[in-house]
């Protein structure tokens, strides 16, 4: 595995492990980290040996934000020149599902990274935020919008216009989260869920990725048809054919990216 300047990368079986690593700054996303991460997730993803992906940050923080250290001096011509948010964005091309573990702080664009990932376990030491507004901005990688799809309007407004940080168990009841987990069995808890999916068949787990994501985007008439193509696409598969096989023959599937 390659080395980055700001995360760290390696491998457990069929899941990929990425860590968010600038601990002094409590992982807050800088240009160098927007590069590592986007460049080891499109590694994971071209690789046939990896089935799902584990995004973590440190005890502490999953991530606070962007750095504001680096944008405090940024011009308007800069930021669109370097378009973080942009950037950012280019996560929504891996098709490999990604777990997100947070304990610690997921404020601002770590708040943000977390929503942009498949499923979020969070610690029950986690607290979510978006605060930009006590800086004079605004949320600019889906705070605003993928927040209110997932918890609605009224509660994305209060938590965008005030700051105000929730902790994990607010996040659960809102819907923000997966699941919450003690701290102490966060790294275990999803770790299993990433080796689950990782076991799975891949053209299967990416199908359905892909599927759900659309769920966001089309209205529901669009996203049925759209289900029924990829639903019926699957049958040209191996995985299909040995999944079922192995269901009536009563064992394991063998998939074939083994
Ligand atoms: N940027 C840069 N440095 C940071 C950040 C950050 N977002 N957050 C923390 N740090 C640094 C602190 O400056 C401090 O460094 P130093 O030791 O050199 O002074 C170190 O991390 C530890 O932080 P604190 O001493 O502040 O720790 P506390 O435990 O007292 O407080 C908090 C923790 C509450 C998390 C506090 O650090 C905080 O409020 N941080 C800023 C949170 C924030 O405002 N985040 C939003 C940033 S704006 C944003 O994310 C816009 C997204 C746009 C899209 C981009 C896509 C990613």
């Amino acid at each position: 595995t390659k080395a980055y300047e700001t995360i760290l990368v390696d491998t457990d079986g069929r899941v990929g492990l990425l860590t968010l690593n600038r601990p002094d700054a409590l992982n807050a996303l800088n240009e160098q980290m927007l590069h590592d991460v986007l460049d080891a997730l499109r590694g994971f993803d071209a690789d046939e040996g990896i089935g799902c992906i584990l995004l973590r940050g440190s005890e502490r923080a999953f991530a606070a934000g962007a750095d504001i250290k680096q944008m405090q001096h940024l011009s308007v011509a800069e930021m669109v020149e370097r378009d973080w948010s942009g950037g950012w964005m280019a996560m929504g091309a891996i098709r490999t599902p990604i777990v997100a573990a947070v304990s610690g702080f997921a404020l601002g664009g770590g708040c943000e990274l977390a929503m942009a990932c498949d499923i979020l376990v969070a610690a029950d030491t986690a607290r979510f935020g978006q605060p930009e507004v006590k800086l004079g901005i605004s949320p600019g990688f889906g705070g605003s919008q993928r927040l209110a799809r997932l918890v609605g309007k009224p509660r994305a407004m209060e938590m965008c216009l005030t700051g105000r940080m929730i902790d994990a168990a607010e996040a659960d009841r809102i819907g923000l989260v997966s699941r919450v987990v003690p701290a102490a069995e966060l790294a275990a808890a999803s770790l299993e869920i990433a080796r689950t999916i990782a076991g799975m068949s891949r053209s299967a787990t990416r199908a359905i990725k892909e599927l759900v994501n659309r769920a966001e985007e089309l209205s529901l008439a669009e996203g049925l048809r759209f289900e029924r193509q990829v639903f019926h696409g699957l049958f040209s598969t191996a995985d299909r054919a040995e999944g079922m096989s192995a269901f009536v023959e009563k064992r394991p599937a063998r998939w074939s990216h083994r």
